[in-house]
């Protein structure tokens, strides 16, 4: 049992992005490649001897050989425990359950969440801080300034343990226990909510409900909880058994990519809820009966229906969303008289405010909800949240929301993403536009008036540091938003999504297609940025 240190040399595309670093799974493949970035983490956390490390992952093609090469790395590096979900496997919600309820100084989940897996797919890694949330900005550009010059990397000359065994073991001088993937995260959804009000619901005939977990990581966890736990009837839960290609599909909960479920939620006698997930388990999808809740709603009516639930119904510290989430959560805020968060994208970005207790609920437009009971967002968690509601308020899904538009107005929404554009031209088109804002505040375009128009930074009211650069807004008089970023996810060339949002309160004017009644903005954003004339494309290749 020996602890070596093997010679390397710096990568020079190690940088996180939005949530880790991502990669084709070809990329992570190369010698040492993975090993510099786990090393180059453990170096940016200062003394970690003696120290609790939570291991997991979202089981996409070379998740188990990740995991074996950061134990070895762990105990060589002087962890003194891992705590490692069974195969490997912990959807990136539970491993934050994990590491909270263990106390660990941080983990590291194995993910690249929504994009599609196996060997020609993508892969990634990330590492997330002791209150179980993603590392702020501090660290991930100190583990990248590591990778830039790393030189070596500590590993045991040892075989791989088993991590079929639920027990202890014994990896040089670490123990590492491998855990029942599912209980923990479990029993606390239990705590959550109110199961009793959930089951009946979910036992009368003429409640029912569909869950796509699109052969990912929430498979075991939906199965345990929905069915198991809560009764919903066997079947309840589709494409549930986790596969380490996804099952070949883009596993990202929206209206393209969850067309099965979609086809079932929007065919006659559709069930009363259909839900999805993503591969890692922390977004959700939300429809009702040939309904379908934009995520942006989704939180604005959570947050509004907080009363419904046993862990929110003392009332919400704040609400916090992402800069291009759409403002409908802001209105249940103002009446609510409690604190808005405008956050960059990213669930790093709400770790201070949930901390210092100045947010309860977060979300982002991006089919992503969460709360202070972990760090990250939760796909399923959102779905408990919303049967809870259904439970008590015994309406439909859309009676739900068009009421909520009734009451608060509607914020109509829409993000059109234009996927694998030539890096060089997806940046020239971000900085010719930047150059333009300036020129455009006091002009009247798409019949609005531009209030503002800027590079949208972020200054934390917890820790006072600053993130620039976080997307393009055009913001006009009346409250209506253009809004372009370069994702930060992505594997292939550049994404580029744009974000539109308009509010309208005139009741008559509540019920109308989205893009229709966005089409002007549109149209001023395909004018602005010049999106076909210098991508080429002439329609986004997803939109949500
Ligand atoms: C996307 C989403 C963002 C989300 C991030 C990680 O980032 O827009 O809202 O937090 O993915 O989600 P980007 O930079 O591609 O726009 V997940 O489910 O990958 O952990
Ligand atoms: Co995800």
């Amino acid at each position: 049992m020996a602890i070596i240190s093997i010679p390397s040399s710096p990568f020079d595309d190690q940088k996180p992005g939005t949530s880790g670093l991502r990669k084709k799974v070809t990329i992570f493949q190369q010698e040492h490649y993975l090993e510099n970035f786990v090393q180059s983490t453990f170096n940016s956390l200062g003394d970690i001897t003696g120290k609790t490390l939570v291991v997991g992952g979202d089981g996409r093609f070379h998740n188990e050989h990740a995991v074996q090469v950061i134990l070895k790395m762990a105990s060589a590096n002087g962890f003194a425990r891992v705590i490692v979900g069974q195969n490997g496997l912990l959807s990136t919600p539970a491993a934050s359950v994990v590491i909270r309820k263990n106390n660990a100084f941080g983990g590291i989940i194995l993910s690249a969440s929504h994009n599609p897996a196996g060997p020609n797919g993508d892969f990634g890694i990330k590492y997330n801080i002791g209150n179980g949330g993603p590392a702020p900005e501090n660290i991930t550009s100190s583990i990248f300034s590591n990778t830039q010059t790393i030189s070596s990397y500590l590993t045991l000359d040892e075989a791989d343990i088993n991590l079929n065994n639920i027990g202890t073991q014994q990896l040089g001088k670490m123990v590492v226990d491998i855990i029942d993937s599912v209980s923990d995260y479990a029993e606390l959804m239990a705590e959550l909510f109110d199961f009793d009000a959930i089951s009946t619901l979910l036992a009368d005939s003429s409640f029912n409900m569909c869950f796509d977990a699109m052969h990912a990581i929430t498979g075991p966890y939906a199965k345990e909880i929905l069915e198991n736990q809560l009764g919903a009837k066997p079947g309840t839960v589709i494409n549930g058994t986790p596969l380490t290609d996804f099952g070949g599909g883009h596993p990202d909960p929206n209206l393209t990519y969850a067309k099965e479920l979609v086809d079932v939620m929007f065919a006659d006698n559709a069930p009363t809820l259909g839900a999805a997930s993503d591969g890692d388990g922390d977004r959700n999808m939300i429809l009702g009966d040939n309904f379908f809740v934009t995520p942006s709603d989704s939180l604005a009516i959570m947050a509004a229906n907080a009363n419904c639930i046993p862990a929110y119904k003392n009332g919400l510290s704040g609400i916090a969303r992402s800069m291009p989430t759409s403002q409908a959560p802001d209105r249940v805020a103002e009446k609510l008289g409690i604190e808005c968060h405008e956050t960059p994208t990213g669930w790093k970005f709400f770790g201070n405010l949930l901390d210092a207790e100045r947010a309860t609920l977060c979300g982002e437009e991006s089919f992503g909800s969460g709360s202070n009971h972990i760090r990250e967002k939760d796909g399923l968690w959102a779905v408990l949240y919303w049967l809870n509601i259904l439970a008590v308020r015994e309406q439909s899904i859309a009676d739900i929301v068009m009421q909520h538009w009734q009451e608060y107005g509607r914020n109509y929404y829409t993000r059109h993403d234009y996927e694998a554009i030539p890096s060089d031209i997806a940046k020239q088109l971000m900085t010719e536009l930047e150059q333009k804002l300036p020129e455009l505040v006091g002009l009247t375009l798409a019949d609005r008036t531009v209030k503002y128009s800027d590079n949208f930074s972020y200054l934390d009211p917890v820790d006072h540091s600053v993130s620039k650069n976080q997307g393009l807004r055009i913001g006009f008089e009346d409250g209506s938003r253009i809004i372009f970023r370069l994702s930060g996810t992505g594997t292939e060339g550049a994404t580029l999504r744009v974000y539109i949002e308009a509010y309208e309160s005139d009741p008559d004017m509540l019920g109308q297609n989205t893009q229709q009644a966005l089409s002007k903005l549109i149209n001023l954003a395909d004018n602005l940025a010049g999106i076909t004339t210098l991508t080429g494309r002439t329609e986004p290749t997803v939109i949500t």
